[in-house]
Protein backbone atom coordinates (compact mmCIF):
# COMPACT_ATOMS: atom_id res chain seq x y z
CA UNK A 1 0.00 0.00 0.00
CA UNK A 2 0.99 3.64 -0.53
CA UNK A 3 2.65 5.25 2.62
CA UNK A 4 3.74 8.22 1.25
CA UNK A 5 3.17 11.09 -1.36
CA UNK A 6 6.60 12.75 -2.57
CA UNK A 7 5.94 16.38 -4.01
CA UNK A 8 8.00 18.17 -6.75
CA UNK A 9 7.18 22.21 -6.28
CA UNK A 10 7.98 23.92 -9.73
CA UNK A 11 4.87 23.54 -12.04
CA UNK A 12 3.47 21.11 -9.45
CA UNK A 13 2.73 23.12 -6.27
CA UNK A 14 2.85 26.68 -7.78
CA UNK A 15 3.75 28.12 -10.96
CA UNK A 16 7.25 29.04 -10.42
CA UNK A 17 8.20 26.86 -13.74
CA UNK A 18 7.12 29.93 -15.67
CA UNK A 19 8.92 32.01 -13.99
CA UNK A 20 12.40 29.96 -15.23
CA UNK A 21 11.03 30.00 -18.17
CA UNK A 22 11.25 33.65 -18.15
CA UNK A 23 14.10 34.14 -16.76
CA UNK A 24 15.75 31.49 -19.15
CA UNK A 25 14.93 32.87 -21.72
CA UNK A 26 15.76 36.33 -20.96
CA UNK A 27 19.26 35.14 -20.41
CA UNK A 28 19.54 33.13 -23.43
CA UNK A 29 18.26 35.88 -25.69
CA UNK A 30 21.42 38.37 -24.44
CA UNK A 31 23.04 35.54 -25.46
CA UNK A 32 21.89 35.62 -29.14
CA UNK A 33 20.29 32.06 -28.19
CA UNK A 34 17.21 31.03 -29.58
CA UNK A 35 14.75 29.74 -26.92
CA UNK A 36 10.82 28.44 -26.75
CA UNK A 37 8.58 26.28 -24.38
CA UNK A 38 9.73 23.16 -26.26
CA UNK A 39 13.37 23.40 -25.02
CA UNK A 40 12.21 24.31 -21.69
CA UNK A 41 10.62 21.03 -21.70
CA UNK A 42 14.46 20.17 -21.39
CA UNK A 43 15.72 22.22 -18.58
CA UNK A 44 12.48 21.49 -15.87
CA UNK A 45 13.78 19.44 -12.76
CA UNK A 46 17.25 19.98 -14.17
CA UNK A 47 19.43 22.18 -11.71
CA UNK A 48 20.57 25.45 -12.21
CA UNK A 49 24.21 24.78 -13.48
CA UNK A 50 23.11 21.81 -15.72
CA UNK A 51 20.41 23.94 -17.31
CA UNK A 52 22.75 26.71 -17.90
CA UNK A 53 24.83 24.12 -19.75
CA UNK A 54 22.14 22.99 -21.63
CA UNK A 55 21.54 26.51 -22.99
CA UNK A 56 24.98 27.21 -23.64
CA UNK A 57 25.40 24.69 -25.72
CA UNK A 58 23.48 26.23 -28.61
CA UNK A 59 25.49 28.83 -28.62
CA UNK A 60 28.92 28.73 -30.87
CA UNK A 61 31.35 29.88 -28.52
CA UNK A 62 33.17 29.21 -25.57
CA UNK A 63 32.17 30.34 -21.98
CA UNK A 64 34.55 29.99 -19.17
CA UNK A 65 33.59 29.08 -15.64
CA UNK A 66 33.74 32.20 -14.33
CA UNK A 67 31.68 33.32 -17.02
CA UNK A 68 29.29 30.92 -16.14
CA UNK A 69 29.01 31.55 -12.93
CA UNK A 70 27.95 35.59 -13.71
CA UNK A 71 25.16 34.37 -16.11
CA UNK A 72 23.98 32.02 -13.38
CA UNK A 73 23.51 34.32 -10.73
CA UNK A 74 22.35 36.57 -13.38
CA UNK A 75 19.46 34.14 -13.86
CA UNK A 76 18.64 33.72 -10.21
CA UNK A 77 18.78 37.15 -9.48
CA UNK A 78 15.87 37.70 -11.95
CA UNK A 79 14.28 34.79 -10.71
CA UNK A 80 14.05 35.98 -7.46
CA UNK A 81 12.83 38.93 -8.33
CA UNK A 82 9.81 37.23 -10.29
CA UNK A 83 9.24 35.00 -7.30
CA UNK A 84 9.75 37.80 -4.50
CA UNK A 85 6.17 38.81 -4.09
CA UNK A 86 4.25 35.89 -4.19
CA UNK A 87 1.83 34.80 -1.82
CA UNK A 88 -1.00 32.05 -0.68
CA UNK A 89 -2.62 32.99 -3.56
CA UNK A 90 0.34 31.84 -6.00
CA UNK A 91 -0.53 28.26 -4.97
CA UNK A 92 -1.97 26.39 -8.29
CA UNK A 93 -5.88 24.86 -8.12
CA UNK A 94 -5.92 22.07 -6.31
CA UNK A 95 -2.13 22.24 -4.28
CA UNK A 96 -3.10 22.91 -1.19
CA UNK A 97 -6.30 20.15 -1.01
CA UNK A 98 -4.05 17.34 -2.33
CA UNK A 99 -1.34 18.24 0.58
CA UNK A 100 -4.40 17.96 2.72
CA UNK A 101 -5.54 14.99 1.36
CA UNK A 102 -2.52 13.10 1.90
CA UNK A 103 -2.23 14.02 5.33
CA UNK A 104 -5.80 13.63 6.29
CA UNK A 105 -5.36 9.68 4.80
CA UNK A 106 -2.65 9.35 7.62
CA UNK A 107 0.17 8.96 4.85
CA UNK A 108 3.51 10.92 4.62
CA UNK A 109 4.88 14.03 2.64
CA UNK A 110 7.61 14.97 1.25
CA UNK A 111 9.29 17.80 -0.89
CA UNK A 112 11.70 17.30 -3.64
CA UNK A 113 12.72 20.14 -5.38
CA UNK A 114 16.49 20.29 -6.98
CA UNK A 115 15.25 23.99 -6.20
CA UNK A 116 17.78 25.98 -4.59
CA UNK A 117 14.99 28.73 -3.97
CA UNK A 118 12.39 25.66 -2.58
CA UNK A 119 13.00 26.90 0.61
CA UNK A 120 11.88 30.47 0.72
CA UNK A 121 8.77 29.95 -1.96
CA UNK A 122 7.39 26.95 0.14
CA UNK A 123 7.75 30.42 3.31
CA UNK A 124 6.21 32.50 0.83
CA UNK A 125 3.49 29.92 -0.02
CA UNK A 126 3.26 29.10 3.66
CA UNK A 127 3.06 25.53 2.82
CA UNK A 128 6.81 24.35 4.87
CA UNK A 129 4.55 23.10 7.61
CA UNK A 130 2.33 20.91 4.67
CA UNK A 131 5.36 18.59 4.64
CA UNK A 132 6.96 15.49 7.13
CA UNK A 133 10.28 16.32 5.14
CA UNK A 134 11.68 18.90 2.61
CA UNK A 135 14.89 17.70 0.76
CA UNK A 136 17.56 20.34 0.74
CA UNK A 137 18.90 20.41 -2.53
CA UNK A 138 22.29 22.37 -1.45
CA UNK A 139 23.02 18.42 -0.18
CA UNK A 140 22.15 16.59 -3.40
CA UNK A 141 25.21 15.47 -5.23
CA UNK A 142 22.78 14.76 -8.85
CA UNK A 143 20.19 17.12 -10.22
CA UNK A 144 17.03 14.89 -11.92
CA UNK A 145 16.78 12.24 -13.89
CA UNK A 146 19.11 11.00 -11.47
CA UNK A 147 16.80 9.19 -8.36
CA UNK A 148 18.91 10.48 -5.78
CA UNK A 149 16.42 12.91 -4.72
CA UNK A 150 13.26 10.87 -4.65
CA UNK A 151 15.23 8.45 -2.83
CA UNK A 152 16.76 11.15 -0.32
CA UNK A 153 12.98 11.69 0.68
CA UNK A 154 11.74 8.16 1.11
CA UNK A 155 14.68 7.67 3.10
CA UNK A 156 13.85 10.91 5.46
CA UNK A 157 10.37 9.65 5.83
CA UNK A 158 11.54 6.13 6.38
CA UNK A 159 9.28 4.49 3.74
CA UNK A 160 10.36 2.30 1.19
CA UNK A 161 10.32 3.47 -2.66
CA UNK A 162 7.79 0.78 -3.68
CA UNK A 163 5.20 2.70 -1.15
CA UNK A 164 5.69 6.23 -2.69
CA UNK A 165 4.18 8.40 -5.12
CA UNK A 166 5.98 11.13 -6.96
CA UNK A 167 4.51 13.85 -8.46
CA UNK A 168 5.89 15.96 -10.99
CA UNK A 169 5.50 18.34 -14.08
CA UNK A 170 9.16 17.52 -15.53
CA UNK A 171 10.32 14.82 -18.04
CA UNK A 172 13.08 14.69 -15.76
CA UNK A 173 11.40 13.90 -13.08
CA UNK A 174 9.62 11.65 -14.46
CA UNK A 175 12.67 9.66 -15.42
CA UNK A 176 13.67 10.62 -11.44
CA UNK A 177 11.06 9.00 -9.75
CA UNK A 178 10.65 5.53 -12.20
CA UNK A 179 14.66 4.94 -11.39
CA UNK A 180 13.30 4.98 -7.65
CA UNK A 181 10.90 2.26 -8.07
CA UNK A 182 8.45 4.47 -6.91
CA UNK A 183 4.43 5.26 -8.42
CA UNK A 184 4.89 8.25 -10.94
CA UNK A 185 2.16 10.77 -11.15
CA UNK A 186 2.41 13.25 -13.93
CA UNK A 187 0.82 16.80 -14.14
CA UNK A 188 0.65 17.71 -17.42
CA UNK A 189 0.41 16.39 -20.74
CA UNK A 190 -0.04 12.60 -21.59
CA UNK A 191 2.09 13.37 -25.01
CA UNK A 192 5.02 14.78 -23.19
CA UNK A 193 5.15 13.08 -19.93
CA UNK A 194 5.29 9.59 -21.94
CA UNK A 195 6.96 7.59 -19.54
CA UNK A 196 4.56 8.21 -16.23
CA UNK A 197 2.15 6.01 -14.44
CA UNK A 198 -0.64 7.95 -14.99
CA UNK A 199 -1.06 11.53 -16.19
CA UNK A 200 -3.68 14.23 -14.78
CA UNK A 201 -3.61 18.27 -15.94
CA UNK A 202 -3.21 19.60 -12.23
CA UNK A 203 -3.92 18.50 -8.53
CA UNK A 204 -7.32 19.76 -8.97
CA UNK A 205 -7.81 16.02 -10.46
CA UNK A 206 -5.80 14.35 -7.41
CA UNK A 207 -7.82 11.13 -5.86
CA UNK A 208 -5.04 9.61 -3.80
CA UNK A 209 -7.98 6.53 -3.58
CA UNK A 210 -7.28 5.62 -7.72
CA UNK A 211 -3.28 5.58 -6.80
CA UNK A 212 -3.24 4.35 -3.31
CA UNK A 213 -4.99 1.00 -3.30
CA UNK A 214 -4.45 -2.31 -2.26
C1 LIG B 1 13.43 23.35 -10.43
C2 LIG B 1 13.08 23.76 -11.85
C3 LIG B 1 14.27 23.89 -12.75
C4 LIG B 1 15.34 24.74 -12.09
C5 LIG B 1 15.74 24.05 -10.80
C6 LIG B 1 16.83 24.79 -10.05
O1 LIG B 1 13.49 21.99 -10.27
O2 LIG B 1 12.17 22.85 -12.42
O3 LIG B 1 13.85 24.50 -13.96
O4 LIG B 1 16.48 24.89 -12.91
O5 LIG B 1 14.61 23.95 -9.95
O6 LIG B 1 16.30 25.94 -9.47
P1 LIG B 1 17.18 27.06 -8.75
O7 LIG B 1 17.89 27.82 -9.79
O8 LIG B 1 16.11 27.86 -8.03
O9 LIG B 1 18.10 26.37 -7.78
P2 LIG B 1 12.32 21.16 -9.54
O10 LIG B 1 13.02 19.96 -9.05
O11 LIG B 1 11.73 21.99 -8.43
O12 LIG B 1 11.32 20.92 -10.63
MG1 LIG C 1 8.84 20.77 -11.61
Amino acid sequence: AIEAVIFDLDGVLADTAHFHFLAWRELAQTQGIDFDETFNECLKGVDRMASLELILRQSSRNYTHEEKQVLANKKNQHYQQLTATMTPADLLPGAREALEAVRSAGLKTGLASVSKNAFFILERLEIRDCFDDVVDAALLTHTKPHPEIFLTAANHLGIDPSACIGVEDSLAGITSIKAAGMFALGIGSANVLTDADLVIPDLRHFLLNDYAVN
